[in-house]
């Protein structure tokens, strides 16, 4: 946990941001496998962990926003459960960790909101996203299972976005810890992918590693041939010559801030001059991304003009045709690029997005796109220092798309489709690193592992 005053000075800039009616918490459950002793490997709910620091099940916590007092809900531990977990910090010390002086057992949750609500108070609550806290809302506070989502609290939600979206120089160095060990899966793919192994065998050896450091994923680890096709976990495949491994990973620090990281390497040593080509398109446009990352430019900016720079490098192959801008203003490039450039980071890999991407990466004067490509940009507002994100082009030649839109003759004065034919199994290629806006522009975080064509080969050797 961090120092006891972090969280007493985080709950209190909430608490003057919202100024009046109780702020309602739920900490996340133990979640059954199989069945319920044999539970999924347990992940605190970030905004909890943000606010309260505590990381165990069965809790929640009410803070008032006019009074500020604040109290967490959860049962100390029985000696019956001390038989099978042997002895545990207590609630109350755990709490008092964090600053808070009142616990009550988690039974006296209900009859506590009943008479704060008789009060006329607000009740606030965040959108939940596990059905086990939609239950405990519609039971505590009488609100129909359906319309839990919908009436969550908007000043709660922009207010804790708010908080979290600025990392403090503590949180940048988890971060930092949590990049470094992504790297270092990378690194492990970078060494074990090969010829004939099966990609289970290189996503089974990254995520290893994380374990021996006694923390885990941050999210299930892409790792895949088949890099065309966005979010391919890893599989049986057999790794063949002449492909391309695609690794995209995350690791958690041990207080569950977040990495995301991807390289795309050839499964021989060396790159093959067609791939080459491709890579080092990505890469100019990762550099020209980064490039641009500074407090008050639009991240949809950033997005656009990197689009253009690859549109620009496919012209150069005679893949796609024209003016660069027009192409990226008729949306040419989705064929090839159709997602986004980057995503917040944090307590969250893709940092708050139970909260709404409306609230996270947009603005009330800045609206989400509907198009195709836009619309899985998840963040386009105005960058501010303290921002945590990752930048993360690529190249995706999914043979189901080129198919479609050649035969519609999509964009056909921006796409050469006779050329793009030679491309059609070519796979995928993106990387991805994570940054900090600064006060003047951004800087990369964690240490560097191989990037350029040359490093990446040499490494390999
Ligand atoms: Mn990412």
């Amino acid at each position: 946990m961090f120092a006891t005053n972090i969280y007493i000075k985080r709950r209190q800039q909430l608490q003057e941001q919202i100024g009046s009616g109780i702020l309602l918490f739920f900490g996340n459950e133990n979640s059954g496998m199989s069945y319920r002793d044999n539970h999924y490997h347990f992940r605190q709910d970030s905004s909890f962990l943000y606010f309260f620091g505590i990381d165990l099940p069965g809790l929640a916590a009410t803070i008032d926003a006019a009074t500020g007092e604040t109290c967490i809900y959860g049962n100390e531990p029985t000696i019956d459960d001390l038989v099978w977990t042997g002895p545990v910090t207590a609630l109350g010390e755990l709490a008092e960790g964090v600053g808070v002086k009142i616990i009550k057992p988690l039974s006296l949750l209900a009859k506590d909101l009943s008479a704060l609500k008789n009060k006329h108070n607000r009740i606030h609550w965040l959108p939940p996203y596990r059905p086990e806290t939609v239950l405990k809302i519609h039971e505590l506070l009488d609100v129909e299972t359906n319309v839990v989502e919908l009436l969550a609290s908007e000043a709660f939600i922009k207010a804790v976005v708010k908080q979290r979206s600025v990392k403090s120089p503590e949180e940048l160095a988890e971060i930092e810890k949590a990049v470094n060990l992504t790297g270092d899966m990378l690194m492990i793919a970078m060494k074990v992918g090969r010829v004939n192994i099966r990609e289970s065998e290189i996503a089974g050896a990254m995520r290893g590693s994380v374990i021996a450091k006694n923390t885990d994923l941050a999210f299930p680890t892409i790792l895949t041939v088949r890099g065309e096709i966005l979010h391919n976990h890893y599989s049986d495949a057999v790794v063949q010559s002449g492909q391309l491994i695609l690794a995209d990973c995350g690791a958690e620090s041990a207080m569950h801030y977040a990495g995301d990281m991807t390289r795309t390497f050839p499964a021989d040593k060396k790159f093959s001059d067609q791939q080459k080509e491709i890579y080092q398109i990505v890469l100019n446009a990762f550099r020209h991304g980064a490039g641009f990352l500074k407090p008050g430019i639009l991240f949809r900016d950033v997005h656009l003009s990197v689009c253009q720079q690859l549109v620009e490098g496919l012209i150069q192959l005679g893949i796609m045709k024209g003016d660069s801008a027009e192409a990226v203003e008729a949306g040419a490039h989705t064929l090839l690029f159709p997602c986004g450039l980057g995503h917040m980071m944090g307590l969250d890999t893709h940092d708050m997005e139970n909260l709404g991407e409306k609230y996270v990466g947009y603005t009330e004067d800045l609206i989400q796109s509907k198009e195709f490509g836009l619309k899985s940009l998840r963040l386009g507002r105005a960058l501010e220092p303290g921002f945590v994100l990752t930048v993360e082009p690529g190249l995706y030649f999914n043979p189901f798309l080129v198919d479609r839109w050649e035969q519609e003759n999509k964009n056909g004065s921006f796409i050469n489709y006779d050329q793009l034919r030679h491309y059609r199994d070519f796979g995928g290629i993106r990387v991805e690193e994570d940054f900090i806006i600064t006060e003047s522009g951004a800087d990369k975080i964690g240490k560097n592992i191989p990037i350029e064509i040359d490093e990446i080969e040499n490494y390999r050797e």
